[in-house]
């Protein structure tokens, strides 16, 4: 194991940038298929904004270290009544958890555990949500200007993508008639 050292790391509250950065991604909306119910409104979106930017991850990492930590940014914006979303998982190690701490921005944190239990936090400046051991997890940007959080996660958690991928999570959040909403995804009913 290489030795490891105590380091000031700089994150901006609102663009969530990270200095210094030792990773990024960005995933934008052709990327994020069958992520979201209405896929004839994902389409259309893809061709009418030009295939947009839906989030973007910026980690930071010490090699060696058994915790790694960065910011995800996600940009406002809805397909149909849903709005933009990650793509949500599981992690690979089922005793591993994760926290976020919310920057800048309001949004949602939709949890469920494989008995199919379900929960969401709010996700709002300064707010911390706890994300247990074995819980899939997906953030939704509810509002107007981009969801900045900051995760700390075990190196070792891994993501899995599979289940989520396959049939979705138990919720949806949509917004009808100007509400925010937790509905049942209809294809657990
Ligand atoms: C959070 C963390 C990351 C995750 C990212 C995007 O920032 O949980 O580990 O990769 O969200 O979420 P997803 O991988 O589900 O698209
Ligand atoms: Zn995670």
């Amino acid at each position: 194991m290489s030795e490891l050292y105590p380091a000031e790391v700089i994150i901006d509250p609102t663009t969530g940038a990270v200095s210094p950065a030792t990773g990024r991604y960005a995933k934008y909306l052709s990327e994020l298929s069958g992520i979201f119910s209405n896929s004839d409104a994902w389409s259309r979106a893809i061709q009418d904004e030009n295939d947009p930017l839906v989030y973007e991850v910026i980690e930071c990492k010490q090699e060696g270290s058994d915790l790694f930590f960065g910011t995800t940014t996600m940009q406002p914006g809805k397909i149909g009544e849903e709005f933009y979303m990650t793509r949500g998982h599981f992690h690979e190690d089922r005793t591993k958890g994760e926290v976020y701490c919310t920057l800048s921005g309001q949004g949602l944190l939709l949890l469920e555990d494989r008995q199919g239990c379900c929960s969401t936090v709010e996700m709002r400046k300064g707010s911390i949500a706890f994300i247990p051991p074995d819980w899939a997890h997906r953030s939704i940007n509810c509002g107007p200007i981009p969801l900045v959080f900051t995760w700390v996660c075990s190196v070792a958690a891994g993501h899995d993508y599979g289940q989520i991928l396959q049939r979705g999570m138990r919720k949806l959040i949509v917004e009808r008639e100007g509400e925010i909403e937790v509905v049942t995804n209809p294809k657990f009913d």
